[in-house]
């Protein structure tokens, strides 16, 4: 089905924009041109579809409010749940439409990622990726594994890629392709951003490596650095109730 593309913008703009998430659309063929056979997503080049970024307002616009609403026996993660709550009401919103979510974390039975984030922000305009291959002067051994790291515009490194959503029934759309903003210039700053991401991620300097108008909350950090199975008793302690349904704001 041909639609332009501003029509789904406007939709997703309400759902997603008051809570923290930005979105950012692609052809499926921007994709597939540049990653490995093995990594290609099985759509017709002229498919849209949308990377989704979770931004610093995530946690406090759209994931304390959802909080209340999660079920104290079920074992997901609860900020995996609540992204949940938003990819279902875009279902919702599209009821004629076919669509695949695919998450950052799902992964095929050989363990190998569904979709490759970084590369899909890269070719939608969300996040410059840089990589290895970024570097003229690349200053490591030849064996060495450097591992890539896409960097925000606004918010540097204080992002997280959420998925994407692929309209499997709209195709020829209208897409002017959008580059990244290229925000680390020269090989100096590129090689300490790729060094702090490779080699210092957890002290989270990587983030930081250029100016951002927004980082993430106190509590937002020490909730990403406690481990998932302690996350729920995180929560209880920084007085976020829990199911409490009756209690739940509108998200
Ligand atoms: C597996 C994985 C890991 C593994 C391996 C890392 C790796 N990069 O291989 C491990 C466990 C080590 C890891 C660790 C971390 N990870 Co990790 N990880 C992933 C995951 C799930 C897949 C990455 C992957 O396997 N890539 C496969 C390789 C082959 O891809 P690639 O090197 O990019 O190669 C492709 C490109 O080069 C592309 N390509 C070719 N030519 C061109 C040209 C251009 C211009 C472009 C753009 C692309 C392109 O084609 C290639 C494939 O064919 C992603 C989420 C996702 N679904 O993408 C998160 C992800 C990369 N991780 C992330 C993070 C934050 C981390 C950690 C900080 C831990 C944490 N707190 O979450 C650490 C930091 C790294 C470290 N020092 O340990 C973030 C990075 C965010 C960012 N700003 O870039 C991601 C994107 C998750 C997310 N949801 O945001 N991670």
């Amino acid at each position: 089905m041909a639609a332009p593309s501003e029509d789904v913008d406007e939709h997703l703009s309400k759902i997603f924009t008051p809570v923290g998430f930005e979105y950012y659309p692609f052809k499926i063929g921007w994709y597939n041109e540049i990653v490995d056979p093995i990594f290609k997503l099985d759509y017709p080049d002229d498919t849209l579809a949308y990377i989704i970024v979770s931004t610093p307002g995530m946690f406090e616009k759209a994931f304390v409010p959802y909080v209340c609403r999660l079920n104290a026996e079920d074992a997901r993660d609860p900020v995996d749940q609540c992204i949940d709550l938003y990819y279902q009401k875009v279902k919702e919103a599209f009821p004629d439409h076919d669509i695949e979510v695919i998450h950052d974390y799902d992964l095929h039975a050989n363990r190998r990622p569904k979709i490759l984030v970084q590369t899909a922000g890269h070719v939608a305009g969300a996040a410059y990726y840089y990589q290895r291959k970024d570097v003229k002067n690349d200053p490591w051994e030849k064996d060495q594994k450097i591992f890539g790291v896409s960097v925000h515009p606004l918010f540097g490194g204080w992002f997280g890629f959420r998925g994407v959503i692929i309209f499997k029934d709209i195709q020829k759309i209208e897409l002017e392709k959008k580059e990244p903003v290229d925000c680390i210039q020269g090989d100096e700053l590129r090689i300490q951003v790729l060094e702090k991401f490779t080699y210092h991620w957890a002290d989270n300097s990587f983030r930081d490596i250029i100016p951002v108008v927004e980082k993430y909350s106190d509590e937002q950090k020490v909730y990403f650095n406690t481990l998932p199975a302690e996350r729920r008793k995180l929560l209880e302690s920084l007085g976020i109730k829990i199911g409490q349904q009756d209690s739940c704001k509108e998200t």
